[in-house]
């Protein structure tokens, strides 16, 4: 069986949120679109407690974008974003989901980050969403949301390494750029990973 896994489309990374992604919004009808094609879809969302490690605000004199060490692993300080609870985690609201089957909350944990909907960075803890598909007899999955160059690109990665036959659907993705190349070099790194690129004419299509 074939799910969508929509991952972060909230409200904080469209454009006027905290962490805006360029164009995030343009991705919302082709994502409401894609549903309706898919027999299982599936939604991650970025939950972070006030205190995360991944905000620069929680690091007195450091700034954001700026590299640091949290607890063993390389960690980007990001605005703070996605703060359980508020308007800005929550899925956006132009995004249907009614079919949506279950939401993964991650980066619940304030000492790690989880750009991945299925494990957090170091590998440590999982979601539940890889087992969860597997019990659903998923083998085959679609990925797209924001942002392409973090939580896409690492939710389609962990779920080709889970053995999922794993497709991105580049242009129901959006990315940050932080540096000008991240969203090239990022789609070449999920392609090397045996993940094919496709577009959502060629689901709705059939
Ligand atoms: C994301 C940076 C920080 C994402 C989440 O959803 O791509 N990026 N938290
Ligand atoms: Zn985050």
């Amino acid at each position: 069986m074939k799910a969508l896994i929509l991952v972060d489309i909230q409200t904080d990374f469209l454009p006027g949120g905290a962490l805006a992604v360029p164009n995030g919004d343009a991705i919302i009808p082709i994502a409401n679109r894609l549903q309706a094609v898919f027999p299982l879809v599936v939604a991650t969302q970025d939950w972070h407690p006030v205190n995360h490690g991944s905000f620069a605000a929680n690091h007195p004199g450091k700034t954001l974008f700026e590299q640091i060490d949290l607890n063993g692993l390389t960690q980007t300080l990001w605005p703070v974003h996605c703060v359980q609870k508020t308007p800005g985690a929550e899925l956006a609201p132009g995004l249907e989901q009614e079919r949506i089957a279950k939401i993964f909350p991650k980066g619940t944990d304030a000492g790690i980050d989880s750009y991945s909907g299925l494990f957090d960075n170091g590998h440590r803890k999982s979601t539940g969403l890889g087992e969860w598909l597997k019990a659903k007899g998923v083998t085959e999955v679609f990925v797209c949301g924001l942002a392409t160059d973090y939580c896409v690109k690492f939710t389609a990665l962990d779920a080709a390494e889970l053995g999922f036959k794993t497709h991105f659907i580049e242009d129901a993705s959006r990315g940050v750029n932080l540096q000008p190349n991240d969203v090239k070099n990022s789609v070449a790194e999920m392609n090397r990973a045996g993940i094919t690129t496709v577009q959502s004419a060629d689901l709705l299509k059939s």
